[in-house]
């Protein structure tokens, strides 16, 4: 018996053996694999076999779609594929018919091949987000990082689940994953309510621990030694921002394409990703195989150090479901002292779809209300040529930004001129038609019968005769043009053209001397600088197409910019 001063310092062993047993179940709920004891060298000689074994049977795998080869169906297949194409925006069969380990070829230049890259590398946790992705897809993207990515260097496969309700997504896919990859490699970490692919990527960022953050699409196929190349870039400059090439998986097919363009990214003034040619002089002072600095990403697939993507402030939260993020953290990474640029012997295959396959909540203009976003904070005065193209959302409330535009005075981050003027170098300057000290844009009129030039609201990706409308003052997109600094009277992407009889076409900006146009301020004429023939609206009327006629000095070839631009 203790004495009674002691007692109630007795010790409660009741509870203390009640704590016992419950730490002791914690434990093995939690610790229930065979890899819950094993010792980090033997997990990785585990998966390094894994890695191995993949490795040297893939050139042997045979079945649908092995080496990336299209997958042609038919019969009631071929026709419960194109009516399922509806839900999915991409052939689902065909995908299902494929192995989800298959091989895909190694499309990279042959150069890339001689690379030597460091033995020591940072690691790298890759976040693949998804909201209702389609099985085969998904697991294909996650199983082709895993197959592919040596085991020293990849830390986690995060599957970011974007509060899916497909029921196949939930336990089914737990199941998979736990039964797949036993050493939980790929790890699933699901958001508490639909949160868009913008804060998806910021919970997936969050919950990764590795060196690097690579995010990737629930569609992709990584290809042959695509993390290399990031993660040696990387290990090079903590500032790089990374792109690996994107090749194409065919949607109807699931063919996986090389991408043989040469392109970097670049933006229209309504705030899409465009691709853009690597100008002539580029091309021949590099090889194939460096690094391509790019002005823009398309915002799918890129890698970045984790600490690095947070201190240039990951995303901004208050952005919704799809759209605008990737040209946000375009400029932001160039103007707040980082790089971003496409790496070419790093490709990786996504699946493009023409449509959305998930609904956007509320029905709202995701892509419109986070552009605003991105122009409000980082813009600057040029912001008025984003609004010029979308003057519908003009008054339209875009939220709380004061967050970010801390973000921008505390990071000190340069001015969006100083973007367009400096980075990438003069790619900026000669195609998005900015000239400084005089931007003439929207609305080139004809005084004399009230007519301006007008896109008729034809598809400007086919090339069409330029149309002739009554100024809409302003009101409408069609009639926004400007003109560049290399001459080139812009429509976004289009070219005021001529080449023969007296037809104006508008074509893909090129660069082309065809596409050259001189304008005389005090004449108003607007020459065709090749043939020396003037812009003219004789004899057409509204919903006719403009001409170019020998210059004559009459009212129909006189012509006025609704705004110059001081800028
Ligand atoms: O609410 C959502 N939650 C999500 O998790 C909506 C989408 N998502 C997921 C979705 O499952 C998918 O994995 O987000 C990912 C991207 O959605 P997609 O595939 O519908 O987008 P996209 O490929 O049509 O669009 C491109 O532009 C977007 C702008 O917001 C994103 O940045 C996409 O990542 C981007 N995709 C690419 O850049 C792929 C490569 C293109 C090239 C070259
Ligand atoms: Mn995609």
């Amino acid at each position: 018996m203790l004495p009674r001063s002691l007692r109630r310092y007795r010790i409660p062993w009741k509870y203390l053996a009640l704590l016992s047993v419950l730490t002791i179940g914690i434990y093995l709920f939690f610790h229930n694999d065979k890899f819950s004891h094993i010792r980090n060298d033997e997990l990785l000689a585990f998966r390094k076999k894994r890695y191995l074994d993949y490795k040297s049977s893939e050139s042997k795998r045979t079945g649908p779609g092995e080496r990336g080869k299209a997958v042609i169906l038919e019969g009631e297949e071929k026709a419960l594929g194109e009516k399922l194409y509806k839900k999915e925006a991409f052939n689902i069969i065909a995908s299902d018919k494929i192995s989800l380990q298959r091989s895909v070829p190694d499309v990279r230049d042959a150069g890339c091949k001689n690379i030597k890259y460091p033995k020591e590398l940072p690691t790298a946790s890759v976040i693949i987000i998804f909201h209702n992705e389609a099985w085969s897809p998904l697991l294909r993207t996650a199983h082709s990082v895993v197959n592919r990515s040596p085991p020293e260097y990849l830390h986690e496969v995060i599957l970011l689940d974007d509060f899916s309700d497909r029921p196949e997504l939930g336990d089914k896919l737990r199941e998979y994953v736990a039964k797949t990859w036993p050493d939980g490699v790929v790890k699933i970490v699901r958001t508490k309510e639909r949160s868009g692919l913008i804060r998806a990527r910021l919970a997936g960022a969050k919950a990764a621990t590795g060196d690097v953050i690579i995010f990737l699409d629930s569609h992709c196929e990584a290809s042959e030694m695509w993390l290399e190349p990031l993660l040696a870039r990387i290990k090079e400059d903590r500032r790089n921002v990374l792109c690996p090439i994107v090749d194409a998986v065919l949607d109807d097919t699931l063919e996986y394409s090389k991408n043989g363009g040469y392109q970097v990214g670049g933006f229209t003034w309504s705030m899409h990703f465009t691709w853009r040619d690597v100008p002539e002089r580029d091309k021949t002072s590099r090889q194939y195989t460096d690094p391509v600095r790019s002005p823009t990403m398309a915002g799918g697939l890129f890698a970045a150090d984790r600490k690095y993507f947070f201190e240039l402030g990951s995303y901004d939260p208050g952005m919704d479901v799809w759209g605008g993020e990737n040209l946000e953290i375009s400029f932001r990474t160039w103007m707040c002292g980082g790089k971003l640029e496409f790496i070419p012997c790093s490709r990786v295959g996504h699946i493009f779809r023409s449509s959305h396959p998930y609904t956007f909540p509320g029905n709202k203009d995701t892509h419109g209300i986070n552009s605003m976003r991105l122009a409000e904070v980082w813009m600057d005065e040029y912001k008025r040529l984003f609004y010029m193209h979308r003057k519908d959302l003009l008054g339209q409330d875009y939220g709380d930004i004061s967050g970010r535009k801390e973000l921008r005075e505390n990071l000190k981050c340069k001015s969006f001129r100083w973007f367009l003027e400096n980075y990438p170098g003069y790619q900026m300057k000669i195609y998005l038609g900015v000239k400084r000290e005089s931007l003439l844009i929207c609305g080139v009129r004809n005084p004399a019968t009230n007519l301006c030039l007008d896109t008729l609201q034809k598809d400007e990706k086919i090339t069409f005769d330029m149309g002739l409308f009554s100024c809409q003052n302003g009101a409408s997109a069609n009639e926004v043009f400007s003109i560049s600094i290399d001459n080139e009277l812009r429509r976004e992407e289009g070219c005021l053209a001529h080449h023969s009889g007296n037809n104006v076409p508008l074509e893909n900006c090129n660069g082309a001397k065809s596409h050259k146009w001189v304008h005389d301020k005090e004449k108003g004429t607007l020459k065709h600088k090749e043939s020396g023939k003037c812009l003219d609206v004789a004899g057409v009327k509204s919903g006719g197409t403009v001409v170019v006629n020998p210059c004559n000095g009459k009212d129909s070839q006189i012509w006025t910019f609704e705004h110059y631009l001081n800028l």
